[in-house]
């Protein structure tokens, strides 16, 4: 391990941030059915509570992502809640997500509804997250759009980009400076024959088409099998287009498994590109970096710390590729070597790197050893278990 490799993962680590999800700390399930946690979050309360012992953990993580639906139900009179618990547990409000999935008039979709007064309640509600995230001093407004459609014939595909299009023009007219809309795209589910937003490119051109405040987001999770990710954030920088990222992996379809429990090496890559860029560009990128999972199975709490703790390792080791060293390599196209530069940071060990970076920041350098230890979940299992018996929900 040399200095230099030291001072890269340090100063690596010191700008990586990690926004963690609200959503990722109650029970959530699968359309077959949810299985009840005891520990798990069920007010926005519980939510800034648990993410605060996160954050306490890992010192990565200052920032809470807000479904505003499941979050501030009253909308902008929740603000104010939102703000004292924010003051109380040290975690402040992140990205404000709109829903406009789940209301019953959604069915056949919001802003790419052919009933234009189902359009206008959708894009009312984008416009009431923007002043939400305004009031809460918030910048990024992050929607993502399920519409779509399950039946070949059923929708007029190109009328319903005219209608994402001029919707998302009043969206990004009603910005305020400073803030960015982050356009969220997803191939399939719950629309399974058409989704409007299905990939990078529909989400750049509708990003393009609302304005200059509008960027896209990536989400792990949101793509086909055997995608090229690591190439979509290649040129979305290139085209100075991404703002943000949400982290989660999965093996099948949108799993929201563990980040990096499948392919850590296509995470190690994504950093890679990010960082490469950074160094050739000698400038600093941008980009919002979420977790956005929820786990069925595993304690949440844990499972967000595992997480951090995983984006922090591959993060860590793609910041010690040499750059210089490999874009040699690459120009002379020697690829054995230009490969095992690149393979050779992704198997060098960080771990006692981190753990030396923790120390020195007064953070444990065990963080999950660190929560286990400190009693919280026994507690909220206690003070939580009486409310969650009997309410099990199902999906099918
Ligand atoms: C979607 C998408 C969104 C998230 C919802 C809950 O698949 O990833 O970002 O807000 O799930
Ligand atoms: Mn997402
Ligand atoms: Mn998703």
């Amino acid at each position: 391990m040399s200095t230099k490799q030291v001072e890269v993962v340090w100063k690596a680590l010191d700008n990586l941030r990690v926004e963690l999800p609200s959503w990722g700390f109650a029970n959530t399930g699968t359309r077959f059915g949810k299985f009840m946690q005891a520990a798990a979050a069920a007010t926005i309360e519980e939510k800034f509570s648990d993410a605060a012992q996160v954050h306490k953990v890992t010192g990565a993580c200052p920032t809470l992502a807000l479904h505003v639906q499941w979050d501030l139900p009253r909308g902008l009179e929740d603000a104010g809640k939102v703000k004292a618990l924010a003051k109380k547990h040290g975690i402040q409000p992140g990205s404000i997500n709109p829903n406009v999935f789940q209301d019953q008039e959604y069915k056949h979709g919001s802003l790419g509804n052919p009933d234009p007064s189902i359009r206008r309640r959708a894009l009312k509600h984008v416009l009431d997250c923007i002043a939400i995230a305004e009031d809460l001093g918030c910048r990024d407004i992050s929607p993502w759009f399920a519409d779509g459609s399950n039946y070949p014939g059923t929708q007029n595909i190109r009328n319903r980009i005219g209608y994402f299009e001029e919707g998302l023009r009043e969206v990004h007219a009603a910005l305020r400076p400073g803030q960015r809309l982050l356009i969220e795209y997803k191939p399939f589910e719950p629309a399974f024959y058409h989704t409007d937003v299905a990939d990078w490119g529909m989400a750049y051109l509708l990003a393009k088409a609302a304005g200059p405040q509008a960027l896209v987001l990536v989400d792990t999770g949101h793509h086909y099998q055997g995608q090229n990710i690591e190439q979509i954030v290649a040129w979305l920088l290139h085209h100075d287009m991404i703002g943000g990222f949400h982290f989660n992996d999965r093996r099948y379809a949108d799993d929201d498994l563990t980040l990096g429990s499948i392919d850590p090496y296509q995470v190690f890559r994504i950093f890679h590109e990010i960082l490469a860029f950074q160094a050739e560009s000698n400038s600093q990128t941008d980009i919002a970096f979420m977790v956005d999972q929820s786990h069925n199975l595993k304690g949440k709490i844990e499972a967000m710390i595992q997480t951090v703790c995983t984006a922090q390792e591959l993060y860590a080791k793609a910041a010690t590729v040499d750059h210089e060293r490999l874009a040699a390599l690459q120009q002379s196209c020697s690829l054995v070597d230009a490969e095992e530069c690149l393979r050779g940071a992704f198997w060098l060990d960080v771990r006692p790197m981190i753990a030396e970076w923790r120390k020195s920041r007064g953070l444990p350098e065990d963080p999950l050893k660190a929560f286990r230890e400190s009693g919280y979940l026994e507690g909220v299992t206690m003070e939580r278990r009486e409310r969650h018996a009997g309410t099990t929900a199902s999906y099918a």
